[in-house]
């Protein structure tokens, strides 16, 4: 299924960041660190008026953290932009944020001058989230599906930074169907738009492909299933995804799979790297990270992972 999503708010948010963007002195563009290039606003570019540029790395926590150090210097090598990877949750590195603006826009900050900052990027991505973490309130409407955010809304963060929190917004087309399948698979793309057995399969064959330890570690595999839909299968049959009869529900086995994936229950997972592909960007291999969680939490069982 071909996956086109541009519900009629974003068309307006487009039009009203390129209005803001003429009254801000710096631009945060959010990315998802798993994919930087697919997350990343190709119309930015043309909007930008040669403001500062500042790209936040967010979900950081979920990405594989030598892919994150990679994009980091990728981007720190174009002229007028700066990188900065982050966990919008965690107020210590968010706290890095408004330093980087100031020092990028010096003159502002002061009383009756405030920086002025317009927080951009795709659907779910964190922006919300990210103003909430500086705010140190719940300041934005969060959630955890896209297009949680409609309008553009102003917070003043009180310490001579207004920032304004964005819509998420994709394009009208998608004309590259592998970042489209790479959106949904992280959970940029509303529900309506996408087929769950289709994207759970890319996801799927992803992961076969470049996380297989993680796989295995997770789903307690002796040996890999060979291919997506077998995958799937097996996946679906750990967590209980079952209809009468006792076969598997490969829809909601899917679901549930890219539910685990984009929660990280598989560990900390790249989509995209710099090209071409260093020795250095090699993966660990290594099985997920240990997660804050407990260990009957951590098992597969379908009572704790409903299907
Ligand atoms: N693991 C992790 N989750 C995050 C992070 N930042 C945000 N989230 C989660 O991502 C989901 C989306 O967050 P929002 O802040 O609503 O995203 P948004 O970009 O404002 O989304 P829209 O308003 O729909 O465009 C929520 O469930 C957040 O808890 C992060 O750094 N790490
Ligand atoms: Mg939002």
């Amino acid at each position: 299924m071909t996956i086109e999503w541009y519900p009629g708010h974003m068309s307006k948010a487009h039009e009203q960041m390129a209005e803001l963007v003429r009254r801000i002195d710096v631009i945060i563009e959010i990315l998802d660190a798993r994919l930087p290039v697919s997350s990343a606003n190709h119309l930015l570019a043309e909007l930008r008026r040669n403001k500062p540029w500042v790209k936040v790395l967010n979900k950081n926590d979920l990405a594989d953290p030598g892919v994150t150090k990679a994009w980091v210097r990728t981007f720190e090598q174009q002229t007028g932009i700066r990188a900065l990877p982050l966990s919008a949750k965690q107020h210590r590195e968010v706290l890095q944020l408004p330093k980087l603006c100031l020092r990028l826009a010096p003159t502002r900050g002061k009383p009756g001058r405030p920086l002025r900052a317009m927080v951009v990027g795709i659907p779910n991505v964190g922006k919300s989230t990210l103003i909430n973490t500086l705010a140190g309130k719940a300041m934005a409407k969060v959630g955890d599906k896209p297009a949680i955010t409609t309008c553009t809304q102003q917070i003043d963060l009180r310490n001579g930074i207004i920032l304004s929190d964005t819509p998420g917004v994709l394009w009208p087309t998608m004309s590259d169907q592998n970042a489209a399948y790479r959106l949904a698979t992280t959970g940029a793309i509303g529900a309506n738009a996408l087929d769950y057995t289709d994207v759970g399969t890319f996801a799927a064959e992803f992961m076969l492909t470049r996380y297989p330890d993680q796989l295995m570690a997770r789903y307690q595999f002796t040996e890999l299933p060979e291919g997506p839909l077998p995958l799937l299968e097996q996946i679906g049959k750990r967590l209980g995804c079952i209809v009468s009869g006792g076969g598997v529900d490969l829809h909601r086995a899917a679901e549930a799979f890219l539910r685990e994936l984009r929660g990280g229950k598989l560990g900390r997972v790249s989509f995209e790297e710099p090209e071409p592909a260093a020795p250095h960007l090699e993966s660990s291999g290594e099985a997920p990270e240990p997660e804050k969680e407990s260990e009957n939490e951590r098992s597969v069982n379908p009572c704790e992972t409903p299907c």
